[in-house]
């Protein structure tokens, strides 16, 4: 009897805890310096915070397994640098009849008298989606490690005339010169995305706005919406409240039907309470991302005085495949975001605690790339690094013209792969490369002429990342708004065993990938630097490091002692 109990706990304890057992060879694919749960599925970053010393993470979560589930949580994870992370228990449970189908996304606002407070989403139990606040249990305890619902939930009600599950998402608040809190919650109406702005004093008692404060037809429902303010003159990051002559705001919404994040830069006016974007939004317009990327959301860092973005990456793999590794989705790594000079766009860079990771630096300097040729970059840890590289380009002037019937960039990037010569581009690096390169995600330039000036497209090719099939291995690209005759062609990328995290132009322009390669894995795999292109360029400059591996969730929780 006893020999069966102990066999039952062992088959148990197995069960239980193969996730945390597998080694690294059974979970190729789990990264060692991007956010992920130890297992099950996650999804979009939820009120992140900085708060008596401890960076706060909240995310959604499914703790019972590894696919979006109908019923979902807020898991938390608290961290003293933003790279390594303590997982706590969860935070927010659907537990009540406003929250019962579901706790969905929201955001943080710290009130007066540093009191931090959470909005956010809860499917009741007649399947509305509603908005509720939850505030922690004790503000004494640095982790703040228990949520408590406010009994008066829901704190806002669905608008008359919006569809039941239409209605999610609020903002951070930011409060105004009358004293009174103001939010956004995403929305749609007959396919007009919609963010409309509520009013509040208390935090409480909430008033809706006649007009929303931006929308736009045929865009579908926005989600996660964020509303920041960014300044003109500083690549410093400033509080969500600041509104003045020296910012300009950002709106960035989450479009549902394509998953992808655009943002409008503009004016808003808190006399007028209207908003008035320099770009309207349509499928063409500024992304922050333009790869997988999605459910952004932002806040702001007092300690070094920056806006920092954090966003859900999922995968590009099958559920059977989520399924069989029993885990899904990352976040992305952490990016200060900021205007760029000429105000037309946001500029985006992984925050610089990433330094605190970088080992063995390896360098090359004006390094000529032949037409065909490429470099390896040895001395790395090619699965898990860390790398800068720019180039130089001359006699510009015959530079290949633009085609412009095909002016999206991304089918630009689809239809002329890697291997494809031009004569400026492409060329760029190959991550995780099989050594004989049948593997190889390729992350590459090309630069044409159009109308008398240049044009750089980027673009992050999947086609061959993997030899294995039942995978989206969907090609992306943007164009990067540099000027190649004054500003060096430069490239950083993040490359951590499943992930390819790009930023072009010194951040102008991000792309981000999820690839599983069946062979360039751990240390089969290679990082190259490739030119393709018909003409020759020169490397200025490479650096790369190797990562090493941050905690991320861990399984040690901090004890209750702990304070
Ligand atoms: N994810 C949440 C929603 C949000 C969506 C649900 C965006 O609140 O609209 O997990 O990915």
């Amino acid at each position: 009897m006893r020999k069966s109990v102990g066999i039952f706990l062992a088959i148990f304890f197995v069960l239980q805890f193969n996730h945390v057992r597998s080694t690294s060879s059974e979970q190729p694919y789990r990264t060692a310096f991007h956010f992920q749960p130890p297992q099950n599925w996650m999804n979009d970053p939820n009120g992140p915070m900085y708060y008596n010393g401890v960076y706060h993470l909240f995310y959604q979560y499914n703790p019972y397994g590894p696919l979006f589930a109908n019923q979902m949580y807020w898991a938390h994870s608290v961290s003293h640098d933003l790279i390594n992370w303590t997982p706590l228990d969860l935070a927010i449970a659907p537990t009540e009849s406003f929250d019962i189908n579901s706790c969905w996304s929201g955001s943080a606002t710290i009130l007066h008298g540093n009191k931090p407070v959470m909005l956010y989403t809860g499917i009741d139990s007649e399947n509305r989606q509603v908005q509720n606040l939850a505030v922690p249990g004790n503000l004494s305890d640095p982790y703040l490690r228990e949520w408590v619902k406010y009994p008066g939930n829901p704190i806002i009600n669905l608008p008359d005339g919006i569809q039941n599950d239409d209605f999610r998402d609020p903002t951070t608040a930011w409060l105004e010169d009358d004293g009174k809190w103001r939010i956004l919650v995403g929305s749609q109406k007959n396919k007009m995305g919609i963010a409309f702005i509520y009013q509040s004093e208390d935090f409480v008692n909430w008033t809706k706005y006649d007009s929303p404060l931006h929308q736009v037809a045929d865009t579908g429902i926005w989600e996660c919406p964020d509303f920041f303010p960014v300044s003109v003159d500083s690549t410093k990051g400033v509080d969500t409240s600041v509104i003045n002559g020296v910012v300009k705001h950002v709106l960035k919404v989450g479009l549902f039907d394509y998953a992808r994040d655009y943002y409008m830069i503009g004016n808003y006016s808190p006399v007028k309470e209207n908003y008035v974007p320099q770009n309207e939004l349509n499928l063409g317009t500024l992304r922050l991302d333009y790869g997988k990327y999605y459910a952004s959301k932002s806040f702001f860092d007092p300690v070094k005085n920056r806006r920092i973005l954090l966003a859900w990456v999922n995968e590009s793999d099958s559920e059977a495949d989520d399924i069989a590794k029993g885990w899904s989705g990352l976040q992305s790594f952490p990016r200060s975001v900021w205007l760029d000079r000429n105000q037309k766009q946001l500029v985006q860079w992984p925050i610089e605690e990433i330094e605190t990771l970088h080992e063995n630096k390896v360098s090359l300097h004006d390094k000529k790339l032949e037409s065909g040729s490429i470099q390896e970059v040895l001395g790395v840890t090619a699965y898990q690094v860390d790398v800068k590289i720019s180039f130089r380009i001359s006699n510009l002037e015959e530079a290949e013209e633009l085609d412009l019937s095909l002016s999206d960039p991304q089918l630009i990037c689809s239809g002329n792969n890697a291997s494809n010569k031009g004569k400026f581009g492409p060329f760029g690096l190959l991550a995780l490369a099989s050594s004989d390169l049948t593997e190889q995600t390729a992350v590459f330039f090309r630069v044409y002429k159009n109308n008398g000036r240049y044009v750089v497209l980027m673009c992050s090719d999947q086609g061959r990342s993997s030899t294995r099939n039942g995978l989206d291995k969907t090609t992306y690209g943007a164009f990067v708004d540099i000027d190649p005759q004054q500003d060096e062609i430069s490239l950083r990328t993040l490359i951590d065993h499943s992930i390819v995290e790009s930023f072009g132009g010194g951040g102008k322009t991000c792309i981000t990938a999820r690839v599983y390669p069946a062979m360039a894995i751990g240390e089969e795999a290679r990082l190259y630097a490739f030119n393709n292109g018909t003409q020759s360029v020169v490397i200025s400059e490479l650096s790369a490091w190797s990562m090493k591996k941050a905690q991320i969730n861990v399984q040690e929780t901090i004890s209750c002692t702990d304070q």
